[in-house]
């Protein structure tokens, strides 16, 4: 407390005015530049004061990494008693400013430019819907020719590609929709969030081998989201596009500004000239950096972009250039190209307000789409075309044009954000986190380490999609583990020399299957993952409905393939696609 104390006195003598000390609880961005770097400021999980519910707590993680903490009404004690002696202030202040420390601060009031590019980064993440690892034109690996498409055109994912990182390995948490969403915010895997499809799909089944888990369906009000810890430390936040967890909304859980809480079925209505709301999402997201730059605020922007879904709302002249192109791939490739469009707007925006060296920008996509040419499975599937997805990260320090091939998951975005952002995790979600900074791999994709509590990435779907069945999959360097519970059988692949899975390793590599098996048992024992049971009136000679679609390759052989020729829109769970996933 002394220690706090004493740090906001020196944060006294150096404010140029008192209103600037009284913005200090919520916007570290006040803070002189040598207290500010690497402090936080947040009001994190415990949101009132134990023992004086309903005050706020506050938290002030100082630089020298002391934890300091004080509840509301301690606060204004102590801002009282430096409003009191205000006046000796400026008696010793003269006398500490001789200090070096305090003659480079002086002077420290920051112009709002000169904040954004001293202070903490903005953030862009954008997020397209089931756009597969090959569902644009940038090569996502460089041996891989086919990780292109050499049909869609995404021109400014390409030039956003040229100027920063591609990650040749990224994986969408899950391989369905509202699960991955929901990791991403609370950097908690599906199978601990209990969410590992949109929904259980219970009433459509007759006569499985099991009973999928039901599904929780929304986000937990306990959980402490990116958004939240960025909003508390400083930040402007805002969402735009597809939430689809529910849980009230963007606005309960970190999000200042947003289009609320909104699914598929929101942006069906928006057609050209703004088709699905791309271009109304730019224009809001371009005004929301605006403001954010000229308070002088760092901004965290989220583009949770419709498309490609309804993908018959392209642009008229975009579906016109592919129109030789067969129905569903004429309009895939339409879509695919005004979100690209929409792409090209935010980046022309952030260099318009003159943000780009301070600014991350993230590319990726929700989930797989089984449209590559090159990966097996689709949506629905833990086949690497059910959860490989693109990523571009283009940001200050990043090497232009470069390439990590560390395996990555979307819930590592959470504690990178708040690393970034110079927040350290309040105990709550260092309990709740199971991604890892990716920090190190965008200074040096080489020789950097994602940290996770644990070194495997583990995938759980419990349920059926596709006719794969209920599955669960475990990646442990360069092996992948796929277990199938209706049969009890794994497939094994060596991700390296197989990225097409094709080669079963599971019979020649027995100790490390059963090694493997053991582990992912293990994990979803840890996490407490919902999983399904054996269905006792299972009858073998009556016909089983269990609604699959396309996208799997079929636990008990190769059959389903799920290798569709690039945006051919046949493969890859595209049935159905008006459905919630
Ligand atoms: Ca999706």
């Amino acid at each position: 407390m002394n220690v706090l104390i004493s740090k906001m006195m020196l944060y006294l003598f150096e404010a140029s005015n008192i209103e600037e000390f009284f913005r200090l609880p919520t916007n570290y961005c006040e803070l002189p530049t040598h207290l500010a770097k690497g402090a936080s400021i947040h009001s994190p999980a415990e949101k009132s004061d134990e023992n004086n519910p309903g005050l706020p707590r506050i938290r002030v993680l100082s630089p020298d990494a002391e934890r300091n903490e004080m509840n509301a009404s301690q606060y204004v004690a102590v801002s009282c008693l430096i409003l009191l002696i205000q006046p000796l202030c400026g008696l010793v202040s003269a006398e500490l400013a001789e200090s070096a420390e305090l003659t480079q601060s002086a002077g420290s009031a920051q112009s709002a430019e000169q904040h954004q590019q001293a202070g903490q980064p903005n953030i862009i993440f954008m997020m397209a819907d089931d756009q597969g690892w090959g569902g644009t034109s940038v090569q996502m690996h460089p041996d891989v020719a086919d990780s292109r498409s050499k049909i869609f055109r995404t021109p400014n994912l390409e030039s956003l590609s040229s100027e920063g990182m591609r990650f040749s390995q990224a994986y969408a948490p899950a391989s369905v929709c509202a699960p991955t969403r929901l990791s991403i915010l609370n950097g908690q895997s599906p199978a601990a969030n209990h969410w590992t499809k949109v929904a259980s799909g219970l009433r459509s089944l007759r006569n499985p081998k099991m009973w999928p888990p039901k599904q929780v369906r929304r986000i937990d009000p306990k959980d402490v989201t990116f958004a939240e810890l960025l909003q508390s430390s400083g930040y402007r936040t805002a969402h735009y596009g597809k939430w689809h967890i529910s849980g009230g909304g963007p606005g309960k859980h970190g999000f200042d500004e947003h289009d609320g809480d909104i699914g598929n079925e929101y942006a069906e209505r928006f057609k050209d000239p703004n088709p699905v709301d791309i271009f109304g999402m730019c224009e809001r997201a371009e005004k929301f950096m605006a403001e954010s730059r000229d308070a002088g605020k760092p901004f965290y922007i989220q583009l949770s972009w419709h498309a490609l879904h309804a993908s018959s709302n392209a642009l008229k002249e975009t579906t016109e250039k592919y129109r030789n192109l067969r129905g569903r791939q004429s309009r895939f490739a339409a879509i695919t190209e005004d979100l690209d469009t929409g792409v090209g707007r935010i980046l022309e925006s952030v260099d318009k307000l003159d943000l780009r060296k301070n600014t991350w920008v993230i590319y990726t996509s929700d989930n797989g789409s089984g449209s590559s040419q090159v990966l097996a499975g689709g949506k629905g599937s833990l086949w690497e075309g059910g959860i490989r997805v693109p990523m571009i990260v283009r940001g200050p320090g990043v090497e232009a044009n470069s390439w990590c091939h560390t395996p990555v998951v979307l819930s590592d975005m959470y504690p990178t954000f708040c690393e970034w952002a110079g927040i350290e995790l309040p105990e709550k979600a260092v309990e709740q986190v199971e991604g890892g900074s990716i920090v190190s791999l965008l200074n040096d994709p080489d020789k950097g380490q994602v940290t996770r509590a644990r070194k495997e990435l583990y995938f759980h779907f419990p349920n059926y999609q596709t006719s794969d069945g209920p599955h669960s999959a475990i990646i442990a360097d360069e092996y992948k583990l796929i277990h199938f519970w209706e049969t009890g059988d794994s497939r094994l692949f060596n991700l390296a020399s197989d990225i097409q899975e094709k080669k079963d390793l599971a019979a020649e590599k027995k100790d490390l299957v059963e090694d493997l098996e053991a582990r992912l048992k293990k994990y979803l024992e840890d996490v407490d993952a919902h999983m399904a049971e054996p269905n006792p009136k299972y009858d073998p000679n009556v016909a089983t409905q269990t609604g699959q679609r396309r996208g799997g390759r079929g636990a008990g052989g190769r059959g389903m393939g799920g290798r569709g020729g690039q945006g051919n829109g046949r493969r890859g769970g595209r049935r159905n696609r008006r459905s919630s996933q």
